[in-house]
């Protein structure tokens, strides 16, 4: 009796590891779950959720494992999870370079241990762009091309004259040092102010590190230094807009009336100040990239050819427009 149960036994073992082995083959030959390590900057803003969001629903929806990693705004950290990911052996690394430059190092240990990477949001910079094969993200310099055409259409349109003297006086609230984000709004936005420089003045233009909390700090010390000149806000990011209203009431000015505050983004904070009058146009950056990062990665592992820059299209909404368009706002 014992000896037939032991038969049993093994023969019940020897079904489990075929069982086993049976899948792992299956596995070799394709049909494993993608593991992606994903490295994201933060939190700094209503934007950067609904990206983090959009990723993560779209993994899911997808079917790929996401190893989801928080830098908490520091490059460091994100070099650490890329390495990380890297010694889990995960079949693809996608992340946001939080600045554009000090990747080489990290993407040729990622090269060299044959996992693809996938760029998203922001731009970087490195030597050998075979180091990564796809980017997916916005165009920031159009970006900041497009609040300048609209806030240069609007003073005209509206006959807007300086508080004080013959210029347009600016202050602008910068994202965060070294990013695309900032760089490439900078470089839109200061094309078409270089180019009107009869009519525009800046004031000031300081980093608001693209945090409400900071925005309105900043503008603070903007309104203790030029108080009533200032004409004009350009924000990098609706958050920092939306610190700077709060900034711009204590200090006893009417936001959107007194100062014209124009930022990017789009997220539903600042289409709630519109509404109320308190912001006067948003130039829209789409965080919904998850779908498209989740199907360049499958493409990718399959062996399929993948368009190197992908940007997705963006609007420009001002204030107007506003009470029609925030209900169908999906972040
Ligand atoms: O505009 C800002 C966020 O990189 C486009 O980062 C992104 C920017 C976005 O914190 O709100």
């Amino acid at each position: 009796m014992r000896k037939l149960i032991a038969l049993v036994l093994a023969v019940a073992m020897m079904l489990v590891v075929a069982g086993c082995g049976g899948a792992d083959e299956k596995k070799a030959d394709g049909d494993k779950q993608i593991k992606m390590g994903f490295s994201q900057i933060g939190a700094e803003s209503e934007w950067r959720t609904a990206n983090t969001e959009s990723v993560k629903q779209a993994a899911k929806d997808a079917g790929i494992d996401l190893q989801f990693s928080d830098a908490q705004q520091k490059q460091e950290n994100q070099i650490k999870a890329i390495r990380s990911f890297i010694a889990q052996g995960v079949d693809i690394i996608a992340f946001v370079p939080i600045v554009e430059t000090g990747w080489d190092t990290v993407l040729k240990e990622a090269k060299d241990a044959k996992i693809p990477v996938i760029i998203v949001d922001r731009d970087l910079k490195v030597e050998d762009d075979s180091l990564y094969v796809a980017k997916i993200g916005t165009n920031m310099e159009t970006e900041g091309q497009k609040a300048f055409e609209w806030l240069n259409k609007y003073v005209t349109d509206n006959n807007v004259k300086p508080h004080e003297g013959d210029k347009l006086n600016l202050v602008i609230l910068e994202g965060t040092v070294g990013s695309t984000a900032a760089l490439g709004r900078t470089k839109g936005f200061g094309d078409g102010l270089a180019a009107n420089a009869d009519k525009y003045n800046v004031l000031a233009s300081q980093t608001g590190e693209f945090t409400r909390q900071k925005g309105q700090e900043v503008m603070e010390s903007f309104l203790k230094s030029y108080g009533n000149k200032i004409d004009i806000l350009f924000a990098h990011n609706d958050d920092m807009a939306l610190g700077a209203i709060q900034a711009i009431e204590a200090a006893g000015m009417k936001p959107g009336k007194d100062i014209i505050i124009l930022s990017i983004d789009g997220v539903k904070g600042i289409f709630q100040a519109m509404i109320e009058g308190k912001a006067n146009c948003t130039v829209e950056c789409n965080p919904l990239q998850g779908p498209l990062l989740m199907e360049t990665a499958k493409k990718v592992l399959a062996g399929e050819k993948v368009d190197k820059v992908v940007y997705v299209e963006e609007g420009v909404f001002p204030a107007d427009v506003a009470e029609k368009v925030m209900p169908e706002r999906k972040y």
